[in-house]
């Protein structure tokens, strides 16, 4: 019987289930290196730690692995039911107030290297802070947490696609992954609506896949965001991700993405907060800062550890890697 240790949490709704050491050795070199050889020879780990019967289409994993870069104290990889994200906004928060709750970083900055990337996460102090005396520990931990993102920005400009007959258009934006940002799509977003929100941002998908639509290299578009006005936010969106669950949390790579859009268009200046809703109702806040060419979004949320385990991996067991 296999035994893999996990912590679960979420980030405005999102889950994240941290695996804090590989049960398989990954060789040296990159975080990229590292996903190359998770993808190629322990994909099984991917479907066993999080598809069904144990998991849901929902749950991200995060998987921690030595960086290879020296400024960095973590290295993560993440995966979803149908295979690896670039980066991941939520499980980024998620990822360091779980490693808060364990214990294993303090309020500051931790450098964590992704595939495709260092990202910087700021974890912000209690607030308010404990009565003297009292000690941080697993009663109480900080989870609000600030992610410097990678470069972000926009690759195509309002290009159109047309799904069953209606014509919409969108952005083609890279936050760490590549989204279609729609903004006229007429559907309500709101959590009544989510089966027509999900076969709608599905077809949009296999439409933009069906027309050669792709992020920069002929790179997968794999999320798509369709975005509303809300009274609570600048902004609300739907996210559809890869393997057809939509994002509880606003999505951070989505965000930055957003944010790169609406730099690029004069919406929104250095420095200046922007509030993104999620269908469910969660908020992340983003910012940019920018460096010579570069955009580079900051995220901020909160997250909350909700479940600790062991994965239970029994060889005789037909569904025991997932199904
Ligand atoms: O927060 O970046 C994000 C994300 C990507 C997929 C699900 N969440």
């Amino acid at each position: 019987m296999k035994r893999i240790p996990f912590l679960d949490s979420h980030t405005g709704g999102e889950p994240t289930r941290l695996i804090e050491t590989p049960p398989f050795d990954l060789g040296t070199g990159s975080v990229a290196d590292k996903l190359s050889r998770l993808k190629k020879d322990h994909d099984d780990f991917r479907t066993t730690v999080l598809n069904e019967p144990r998991g849901s289409d929902v749950l991200v994993g995060a998987l921690l692995v030595e960086p290879a870069d020296p400024t960095c104290q973590f290295g993560v990889v993440f995966f979803n039911n149908v295979g690896y994200l670039g980066m991941c906004g939520h499980g980024t928060i998620g990822l360091i107030a779980s490693l808060a709750y364990l214990g294993k970083v303090q309020p500051g900055v931790i450098r964590v290297e992704t595939p495709v990337g260092v990202v910087e996460a700021t974890l912000h102090p209690l607030n308010p802070p404990l009565p003297a005396g009292e000690e941080l520990g697993v009663r109480v931990y900080p989870n609000r947490v600030s992610v410097k993102n990678i470069p972000a920005y926009r690759h195509l400009t309002h290009i159109p696609v047309t799904v069953d007959g209606k014509t919409v258009h969108g952005d083609v934006a890279w936050g760490g992954n590549w989204f279609f940002l729609c903004h006229d799509h007429g559907m309500d977003v709101n959590m009544g609506n989510l089966e027509a929100l999900t076969e709608f941002a599905w077809r949009v998908r296999e439409q933009l896949t069906a027309n050669g639509i792709t992020g920069a290299n002929g790179a997968e578009i794999d999320h798509v965001e369709l975005f509303a006005s809300t009274p609570d936010a600048d902004s609300k969106s739907f996210v559809l991700c890869p393997g057809n669950a939509y994002d509880r949390s606003p999505c951070g790579t989505g965000t930055s993405a957003k944010l790169a859009c609406l730099y690029a268009d004069g919406k929104l200046s250095v420095g200046q907060i922007w509030k993104q809703q999620s269908v469910v109702g969660s908020i992340f806040e983003g910012s940019v800062q920018v460096d010579g060419e570069n955009i580079i979004p900051t995220i901020t949320g909160e997250a909350w550890v909700m479940a600790e385990g062991v994965i239970l991996v029994d060889e005789r067991d037909p569904f025991a890697n997932g199904i």
